[in-house]
């Protein structure tokens, strides 16, 4: 006779085996071919390598960008796995990745695993990354304003169902000066100035494409000085007030908000150039206090904003917390802001989302968040156990499907 499992056991088995909703990543419905990026080079090449390599390189910015890509991944292959060991956890999540797909990454033959990859179909490298990873389903950041994405939209394709979509609105809150023409040239009466016929021109752009797209949420990237105060003159306070909370009330749709970006601190590493500072979660307060009927999720990247962005959830059921975004997408950053949310929030909240930018990712990313949150919640069933409720297993697989994405779909629902 087996004796039972320890509950750490317990805990652990059922965090691996329970299907994860990845809730933001920039993945692609394979509908959108070269949008959706896999393989070992585009690994390699990931902006996070990218800006960890430049501290290697001396190489002016400029050659390394014109490198082809191939070029590119060996340059950062050869400076962060071959002349130092790969540690960081974007390094270390490639071999993780590699690993978990069979590959022998103790050879250090980088020729040898681009043959392997040229061996796969994208159709079934997405099935086998996806049970791999098990992720059961992917939320797409997908932007009206991307010139190469829209057309796809637009000439429209058999989705995937399990690929879901996001409407990113970036252009629109953070650029209006120049996206109102955009608008306009699409047929959208809208001015420069914010007016009421350009909020109800903006709400009937925001509802065609929430349509176009079946948009599960509405969200947007915003700098740290991000501020709100009911009733501003300011374009992005009246874009907010006057159309994209009506429509989310019009819609039942949630309001995500990222926020934290320092955009292009470091202009020449491109994509890889932004940073993070500390935003103002008054601004989250205001939203949630003066529009209890808008559903608002957040995350933010500074880590000094993560206890009071979990204070604020305290106080407004309206607001739903996510991911460990970012630069905050590590190991101990990780473990730090889970336990604090769990504390704090018990099982009403998303602890992780992995935005990943490569289809494989999500079989890195999702190990390693996993084994964290694992070890986080074998502490906190461990306490309760010591005071005598002991948790079951059936309960403890509720819970864990309550964070890998059951929360959240009831909060959309709500
Ligand atoms: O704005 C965002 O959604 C960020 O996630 C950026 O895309 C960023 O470049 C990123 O990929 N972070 O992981
Ligand atoms: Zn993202």
């Amino acid at each position: 006779m087996q004796a039972p499992a320890s509950l750490p056991e317990t805990v652990t088995d059922i965090v691996a085996r329970a299907p994860v909703y990845d809730i933001h990543t920039h993945l692609y419905d394979p509908a959108f071919g070269e949008l959706l990026l896999w393989g070992i080079d585009e690994l390699l090449t990931y902006h996070y390598l990218v800006a960890e390599g430049f501290r290697q390189f001396d190489l002016p910015y400029e050659t390394f960008w014109q490198l082809s890509k191939t070029q590119q991944a060996d340059a950062i292959w050869n400076a962060l796995f071959i002349e130092r060991s790969p540690i960081s956890e974007a390094c270390r999540g490639i071999l993780t990745t590699l690993n978990a797909l069979g590959l022998d990454v103790k050879q250090r033959d980088l020729p040898a695993l681009r043959q392997h990859f040229a061996q796969w179909n994208v159709g079934d490298f997405t099935t086998r990354c996806l049970e791999v990873s098990n992720v059961r389903k992917v939320c797409m950041t997908n932007s009206p304003f991307d010139d190469l994405e829209r057309p796809v939209w637009e000439r429209g394709f058999d989705r995937d169902p399990r690929f879901v979509a996001a409407l990113r609105i970036d252009p629109l809150l953070l650029d209006w000066p120049n996206t109102a023409p955009k608008l306009r040239a699409w047929g959208y009466e809208v001015s420069a100035d914010v007016d009421g016929q350009t909020c109800g021109e903006v709400r009937r752009f925001l509802a065609d494409w929430t349509r176009k797209i079946d948009a599960q949420y509405c969200m947007v990237s915003l700098t740290p000085d991000f501020v709100f105060e009911e009733g501003a003159p300011d374009p992005v306070a009246q874009l907010i007030e006057h159309a994209i909370l009506p429509h989310g009330r019009d819609h039942g749709q949630a309001f995500a908000m990222m926020i934290g970006v320092k955009r292009s601190v470091n202009p020449q590493l491109r994509l890889a150039g932004d940073s993070v500072g500390r935003g103002d979660i008054s601004a989250v307060e205001n939203l949630c206090a003066q529009f209890p009927e808008n559903k608002f999720l957040c995350t933010m990247l500074s880590r000094e904003n993560q206890h009071e962005l979990c204070v604020a959830a305290r106080k407004f059921r309206n607001l739903h917390v996510f991911g460990c975004w970012w630069f905050l997408n590590n190991p101990s950053l990780i473990e730090e802001i889970t336990r604090m949310r769990l504390e704090l929030l018990g099982l009403s909240v998303t602890p992780q989302h992995s935005d990943c930018r490569v289809l494989d990712q999500l079989i890195y990313k999702w190990s390693h968040s996993r084994g964290i949150i694992a070890k986080v919640l074998t502490e906190k069933y461990e306490g309760l156990a010591a005071t005598g409720w002991e948790p079951t297993r059936p309960e403890i697989e509720r819970d864990v499907q309550e964070l890998f994405g059951g929360a959240f779909e009831r909060f959309l629902r709500s």
